[in-house]
């Protein structure tokens, strides 16, 4: 390498940012962990759809991660060659490799210790295990419901992101990172089943409702990549491509039970796709022409049966969605986050819209009974109020102001308080726990003064709620969800999102998706 045999001399006369060769720092100091290409390796993928999130890599890069394999290089590299290589990670690559079907292939593991239960090897209740993500060290603990004792850790890919998505009997979870990597863990088993790289930078995941398919919504490449359950081995890679031929990247994918099928949100098309997971579906057309000759009505492209496409044409790109308990209508939030739209996905046109200024945060809603009508709240990322809609006529009830941006929503149908966090600002440590008939703030929990105490979870029977104190040195902490007492503290490495699984298999009231 050049660089290495100019003289020390010469060197001394050459300014430090010159002197800076992020590539071949690349090269010398990350690639063995990262990938020769930046597209990970033990380590997570370096590139800016990764690192766009994450601050202070100037930091990590000199002092290394607690808890990690990641050491720092203080001692090696100067500030501006960390500054150098902070800007290398930042460029998008110049060529992106095909992650197709082979790679797919290629990247999965199955773990060769797996042999799976006759029934669950521990004694509490299987529907009442909650999986708590700490994030701190990538991990994933599994708690008895019951006694909350940690029944099982396991170490899950870098930076999983989204809620895990439960097999419909609520045996299997499937766990998704950043980085597109799908695990599977076996909860009877207390055991990983294996894992597999579904692309190289995804949103989150889907389970079709008879729990065979798992569909990835991913950033790079553009598209859905379709997953078989049962071995994470690929059944179909969707290439997302609008009807005006632009690729765009889908930005969450949701399973819908009452119409058997998997909705997408598309980040750079106004379309929103559906696609089948019945095999008897369809036909579903791209759209009509009009033929002048025959006067008749023609289709564009029809699709039927298993994965069929059926693509909605709405105005702008909506970002995230929340739907209706019968999913026949879904909520949308545009990309300026000033306004929400009520799309009818049996017309496939916008039916409604409504006042949402201050990016509302779809993805976390939740819907309630009150005063006989059904409900949805959704927090708002860029504002201290969480809004109330009507979901038969989509008016504004209400606005709850909080004393900051909130993340997520969580309630029970046993509970008369839903719990909201306050995730931005100076009263990031506050948990409000508010009633659902009322709309007051009941109370505010905040057991750890100045740190992030976010996102609440129920048991399966609603009688205790579980929030995280998401911090390095972090807590589960449980409440009485009656006398909002707190019963017990469960140290956890950063903990963020928990998930119970009877919650989750039975869309109970008060759990976002
Ligand atoms: Fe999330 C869920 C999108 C940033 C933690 N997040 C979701 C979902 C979407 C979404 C669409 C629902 C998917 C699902 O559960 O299947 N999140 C986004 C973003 O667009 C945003 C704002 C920016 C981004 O870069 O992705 C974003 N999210 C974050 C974070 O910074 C959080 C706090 C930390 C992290 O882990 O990245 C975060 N998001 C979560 C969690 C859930 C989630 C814990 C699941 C919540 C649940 O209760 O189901």
């Amino acid at each position: 390498m050049i660089r290495r045999i100019v003289s020390c001399s010469l060197l001394a006369l050459l300014p430090m940012a010159a002197m800076a060769d992020p590539a071949a720092d690349y090269a010398d100091y990350c690639a063995s962990c990262h990938g020769e290409d930046r597209l990970g390796g033990t380590g997570p993928a370096l590139i800016p759809e990764t690192l766009g999130r994450v601050r202070d890599v100037d930091r990590i890069i000199a002092e290394g991660r607690v808890s990690t394999q990641m050491a720092g290089f203080a001692g090696d590299l100067s500030p501006e060659r960390i500054a150098a290589l902070v800007g290398y990670l930042k460029t998008p690559l110049a060529t992106l490799p095909d992650w197709g079907a082979d790679q797919i292939t290629a990247s999965r593991s199955m773990n060769p210790d797996y042999r799976p239960a006759d029934a669950p090897v521990f004694s509490g209740d299987p529907m009442n295990i909650t999986l708590v993500v700490e994030t701190g060290d990538h991990h994933v603990s599994v708690l008895d419901g019951d006694t909350f004792q940690v029944l099982d850790r396991f170490a899950t890919p870098f930076a999983v992101h989204g809620g895990p998505k439960f097999s419909p009997d609520g045996r299997f979870v499937y766990i998704m990172s950043r980085d597109g990597w799908v695990q599977k863990y076996d909860i009877w088993s207390l055991s990983e089943v294996g894992r597999t790289r579904a692309a190289l930078n995804s949103r989150n995941i889907a389970i079709s409702p008879d729990g065979k398919w798992l569909a990835v919504a991913n950033y790079l490449p553009a598209s859905l990549t379709i997953l078989d359950s049962r071995d994470l081995s690929p059944v179909k890679m969707i290439e997302v491509i609008a009807r005006d031929k632009t690729p765009s990247r889908v930005s969450a994918v949701y399973q819908a039970p009452a119409r058997d099928s998997f909705i997408l949100a598309l980040k750079d098309a106004p379309e929103i796709w559906e696609i089948a997971t019945d095999p008897e579906a369809g036909p579903f057309y791209d759209g009509f022409v009009h033929n002048y000759q025959s006067g008749a009505e023609e289709a564009l492209g029809a699709e039927k049966g298993l994965f069929a496409r059926r693509r909605i044409v709405i105005d702008e790109p909506v970002d995230d969605f929340f739907f209706s308990p019968d999913y026949r209508e879904l909520i949308g939030a545009n990309r300026n986050g000033d306004k929400g739209v009520v799309v009818n996905l049996d017309v496939g046109r916008i039916i409604a819209e409504l006042p949402l200024p201050g990016l509302p945060h779809l993805g976390s809603g939740i819907t309630w009974e009150r005063d006989g009508r059904r409900v949805m709240a959704t927090p708002h990322l860029g504002e201290g109020v969480l809004s109330v809609i009507d979901m038969q006529d989509w008016s504004l009830v209400g606005q709850i102001e909080t004393p900051g941006p909130g993340f997520f929503l969580r309630s029970h149908a046993n509970s008369p308080y839903l719990w909201a966090d306050v995730f931005f600002g100076p009263n990031k440590d506050q948990m409000l726990v508010i009633d659902k008939q009322s709309l007051q703030i009941v109370k505010a929990l905040k057991p750890f003064p100045g740190q992030t105490f976010a996102h609440a979870e129920f048991t399966r029977d609603g009688s205790h709620v579980l929030v995280s104190l998401w911090e390095d040195e972090g807590a589960v902490v449980v409440y009485d969800a009656k006398t909002l007492q707190e019963v017990k503290r469960l140290p956890m490495r950063k903990p963020s999102g928990k998930y119970n699984v009877w919650n989750k298999i039975t869309f109970e009231d008060g759990t976002s998706h």
